[in-house]
């Protein structure tokens, strides 16, 4: 395992380290200080130092934000543009995305530790790609025609729903603010953004671009500040008609009932998950370690999906964890900004600290830890690869999301039983099999109750495909035109014939 402190990077001086721009609130297109004048500090989880103050938005700000996106969408343009129109802007602003690559993934690293090559290669590519296959479909948003048993005429309108509230997590800051921000915007809704305390940087950063590329004034709205305030007072609002939020199962819970108990308004949640890996005995057995590795390790755990429980056939099960082992053993953990580092620092210090109380529990219940457990190097929130064996499935760290480098693996015998444990969870968000057995891949993708199933591949993402959960890893799906929906409502309009 690497130490983490290597000299060797892609990146340049410069972009390691970035002036920081826009440290504001951004609303009706005017970067502005919180009403209160507070700040909050974001840190950069490789040392834990201070990177930046950031304006700290609370309930008043969100009621400006809220107030500007109501007037751009009741008496603005943007609504009222044609599709194809507000799909050059969005092209535009993707364009000016691309044209900032190096200095956004740059943020994303220093803010949120992730590696610098991936945010350059996936990330803020990702940003720019969803805006645009958005962008294509602002101009193909039409209702029907119906077929009615009497003498009507009676067709239905597709409306933008109105001023959205983007609630957004910490872990894929870029690729969560462009796949909320960009259906609402190809549907003509305007909006308010809140990103995570933990990652404003490139919200904020991506507020200046927009205008850049000619958004009018009050459609974008970015109030950074934390979930407690500014957050609720977003989910509370009176004025807002649809909350999209990705975090917590916990603070999604709290968002519906704040809807409930205010305005009614429409709620999409994508939330938590413990996604099962299931391996079978035909699999190549290098490859399935690899998958198996790359499910649990990719972001530093740090993903809704990850595959955080493994189930691995008897008839392979130890050349498996052997393979496991050695690949975990070898996988390079340090600088985000090395290209040859794998994984980089989790997040923030509350993030870690949870990470290794889970750890710490898993060894108390008596799992078998393979390898890893401890955190590395003296500053910094860097953990080591960990496998935990023998896992039963009343464990906490089979049942709960721990969000970090930590994998539960468990020996199954027969189909039957990979399905009924890969179903007991309270989550549904992701699943994966491994199997040259197309009868058996068909069998288990059916009977697994989540949203995305993945057969030999992971992490298998694409902006036409709709992502989002079952059970308690919530309801209302991102990517595909399926988002573009819960941005849009249809009226009927019936006249006699
Ligand atoms: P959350 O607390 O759920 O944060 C997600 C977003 O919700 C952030 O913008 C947060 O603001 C905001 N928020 C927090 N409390 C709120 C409230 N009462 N009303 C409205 N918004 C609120 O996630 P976290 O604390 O960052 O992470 C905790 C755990 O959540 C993680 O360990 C992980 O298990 C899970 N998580 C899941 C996901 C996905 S993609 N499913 C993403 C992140 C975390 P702040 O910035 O102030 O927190």
């Amino acid at each position: 395992m690497a130490s983490q402190n290597s000299d060797d990077s892609s990146a340049s001086i410069f972009v390691k380290n970035p002036t920081i721009k826009f440290t504001k609130l951004f609303i009706n297109g005017e970067f502005v200080d919180s009403i209160s004048g507070k700040t909050f500090e974001t840190i950069d989880p490789r040392t834990g130092e201070v990177i930046a103050k950031i304006a700290e938005g609370d309930k008043e700000d969100v009621d400006l934000a809220v107030k500007a996106a109501r007037q751009a969408f009741d008496h603005g343009t943007w609504p009222r543009l044609p599709g194809s129109e507000r799909g050059r802007i969005m092209m535009k602003f993707a364009d000016l995305i691309e044209e900032n690559a190096e200095e956004l993934a740059a943020l994303e690293t220093i803010d949120g530790g992730k590696l610098f090559s991936m945010n350059k290669a996936m990330d803020i590519p990702q940003a720019a790609s969803s805006l645009r296959y958005y962008a294509g479909a602002a101009d193909k948003i039409h209702g029907e025609v119906l077929k009615m048993s009497r003498e009507l005429h009676g067709y239905t309108l597709q409306e933008p729903i109105g001023v959205v509230g983007h609630i957004i997590p910490w872990n894929f800051p870029s690729i969560m603010f462009s796949v909320k921000v960009s259906p609402a915007l190809a549907a003509g809704c305007t909006m308010v953004v809140k990103p995570a305390e933990q990652t404003p940087l490139t919200a904020l950063f991506y507020a200046h671009l927009a205008k850049l590329a000619g958004i009018p004034n009050g459609v974008l709205n970015v109030v950074s500040g934390l979930g407690s305030t500014a957050g609720s007072a977003i989910s509370s609002h009176m004025d807002i008609d649809v909350v999209s939020f990705t975090g917590s199962t916990e603070v999604g819970r709290k968002i519906l009932q704040a809807a409930a108990a205010s305005n009614l308004k429409v709620v999409s949640l994508e939330l938590g998950g413990k996604s099962p890996l299931i391996i079978f005995d035909d699999a190549d057995v290098d490859m399935a370690a690899d998958l198996a590795l790359f499910g649990i390790l990719y972001n530093k755990g740090e993903i809704c999906v990850a595959s955080s429980r493994v189930y691995v056939q008897e008839g392979i099960y130890e050349e498996l964890v052997k393979k496991l082992v050695e690949k975990a053993k070898a996988w390079v953990v340090g600088d985000p900004f090395d290209p040859k580092v794998q994984q980089g620092p989790q997040v923030d210090k509350k993030q870690f600290e949870k990470i290794l109380s889970y750890i710490e529990q898993g060894k108390g219940e008596g799992a078998t830890l393979l390898t890893g457990g401890k955190p590395l190097g003296e500053k910094g929130y860097f953990i080591e690869p960990t496998i935990f064996a023998e896992v039963k499935e009343e464990m906490l760290i089979a049942k709960d999301e721990i969000f970090g480098p930590v994998m539960a693996l468990a020996k199954f015998k027969t189909i039957e039983e990979a399905i009924k444990r890969a179903n007991n969870t309270r989550y549904g968000l992701a699943a994966g099999i491994v199997t040259k057995d197309l009868n058996v891949a068909n069998t288990v993708s059916r009977s697994i109750r989540a949203g995305t199933i993945w057969i030999n591949c992971y992490f298998a993402f694409d902006n036409d495909i709709p992502f989002g959960g079952y059970k308690m890893s919530g309801f209302g799906k991102d990517f595909g035109l399926e988002a573009l929906h819960k941005y849009l409502q249809v009226k009927s309009v019936v006249t006699p014939l």
